[in-house]
């Protein structure tokens, strides 16, 4: 079966400001939580860092130009807080919103929608220091920048997401630890949740009282999960899990309620003067689309002894991607067709989708990644199934542009349709980047 998008269908790749940039003590830009994290001994795949990472701070021309001959209609990036307010609030550095006013105006000159996020995990260091997420006074200083780049690039910009996936932000960032700042508490993961959300809120608040002309939204991570075994224990974890990764984030941003069975399951966690009065309705504020980051499918067990959850991911049985992550393509349509039934008829970008693998130049100086190509053609397929049945989804950008700093992985971890050669930074287009500007080109796939 022949499958076609519509004509205006935004196609592109996604990329993230500490994954690729580097010139991270350039012009001004002031440390990050991930800066710290990643040099801390321990943290990361072999302690690597971004600190030169793709060098895209330097090379962002070329990596434009890369973008038009893959024939890419949208680009997401994201914003880094430190280069803008290097110690996170107070006065703006005029270099950081140079960097980004240019790469802004090349995508537009070369034809490319430019997508900008806001956070993508890189809080500054400085308001770290004063307790980070977990202290409500970010939400309020995460607006402040928001506001102040919507007053500088507002226009330039037609969609802007607030934050990247606050689920990780929050619980690998402050319960698992595998994520900077690397805490690991309860209270604190769930208060940096909610204070994400809150700042979300007050961004978009402050969104519509500038009067951007511009789209705004939010990216949530959407992972399909699924009971072990049909037992009925099985199935309340698999509700659990849920629960915890996708309604807590979705109920209180289209709905403006945290989901009861997580508010009666996390108790006491959730201290009483956490959610403030007025706070639901701040993060409720209406959005122009939601972003969905969608992976993989979980498969959820009964586990008496794993913690307030009591519930547990089982390994995946099925063929898995270099991250170990199952290929699932169908939970993407079952997970868009739910969002759409239970959230109502919102506009969707699927903001990040894609697969690590091993990839390596071959002596053809080509880098063949036919498993990137099956994975992508059939996720592709799986996006346009839930738009036959009836899913506002306008565009699917691919994570990700090139090869980068994967977090905790470093650069052991590749998931880019362009090879990075890091030691000569040597971008190569590899056979998915090519094949992906054919389906651009024709909207088709065949
Ligand atoms: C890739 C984490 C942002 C960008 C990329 C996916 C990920 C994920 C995605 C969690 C998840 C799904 C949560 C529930 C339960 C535990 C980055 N995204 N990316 N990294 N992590 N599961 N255990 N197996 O680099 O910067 O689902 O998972």
């Amino acid at each position: 079966m022949t499958v076609r998008f519509p004509e205006n269908f935004l196609w592109g790749a996604a990329t993230a400001a500490y994954q690729i940039e580097g010139a991270v003590r350039e012009d001004g830009r002031g440390e990050s939580i991930w800066d710290r994290f990643a040099h801390t001994p321990g943290k990361t795949y072999q302690g690597q860092t971004g600190d030169v990472a793709c060098d895209h701070y330097h090379r962002w021309e070329e990596d434009v130009a890369l973008m038009r001959e893959l024939g890419l209609r949208g680009y997401r990036f994201s914003i880094a807080w430190p280069r803008i307010f290097p110690e996170g609030a107070g006065k703006p550095n005029p270099k950081g919103v140079d960097f980004y006013r240019r790469l802004v105006e090349a995508l537009r000159g070369a034809g490319i929608t430019p997508v900008a996020t806001l956070y993508h995990w890189d809080l500054p260091q400085a308001l770290q220091d004063r307790g980070g997420w977990p202290n409500r006074e970010t939400a309020y200083r995460f607006a402040e920048y928001a506001r102040y780049l919507f007053e500088t690039l507002g226009d330039a910009i037609p969609l802007w997401i607030t934050l990247n996936e606050p689920w990780c932000a929050a619980f690998y960032g402050h319960l698992t630890g595998e994520h900077a700042p690397g805490i690991r508490d309860w209270r604190a993961a769930l208060a940096a949740a909610h204070h994400l959300l809150l700042g979300h809120g007050l961004a978009v608040r402050a969104f519509r009282e500038v009067g951007v002309r511009a789209q705004i939204g939010i990216t949530l991570l959407c992972t399909h999960f699924a009971p072990a075994t049909d037992a009925p224990e099985d199935r309340a974890a698999d509700m659990r899990y849920d629960g915890f990764v996708n309604r807590w984030f979705l109920d209180p941003v289209f709905l403006g309620t945290y989901p009861a069975d997580m508010v009666r399951l996390y108790g006491d966690l959730l201290p009483p003067d956490l959610i403030q009065p007025g706070d639901l309705e701040i993060i409720a504020t209406p959005v122009d689309f939601l972003g969905v980051n969608y992976y993989y499918r979980s498969r959820v067990a009964h586990d008496e002894g794993a913690g307030p959850l009591r519930a547990r991911v089982v390994p995946p049985t099925g063929p898995v991607t270099d991250m170990g992550w199952e290929i699932y393509p169908q939970g993407l349509e079952v997970l868009l067709c739910r969002l759409h039934q239970t959230y109502g008829n919102i506009p969707i970008y699927i903001t990040e989708s894609g697969m690590a693998a091993r990839d390596e130049v071959g002596p053809d100086g080509q880098v063949h990644d036919q498993e990137r190509i099956d994975y992508l053609r059939a996720h592709f397929r799986a996006a346009h199934r839930a738009m036959a049945a009836g899913v506002d989804l306008r565009g699917y950008f691919v994570w990700t542009l090139m090869d980068n700093f994967e977090w905790a992985y470093g650069y052991s971890k590749r998931f880019g349709l362009v090879y990075v050669d890091y030691d000569t930074q040597r971008r190569i287009p590899k056979d998915s980047a090519w094949w992906l500007r054919e389906v651009i080109r024709t909207g088709e796939m065949g």
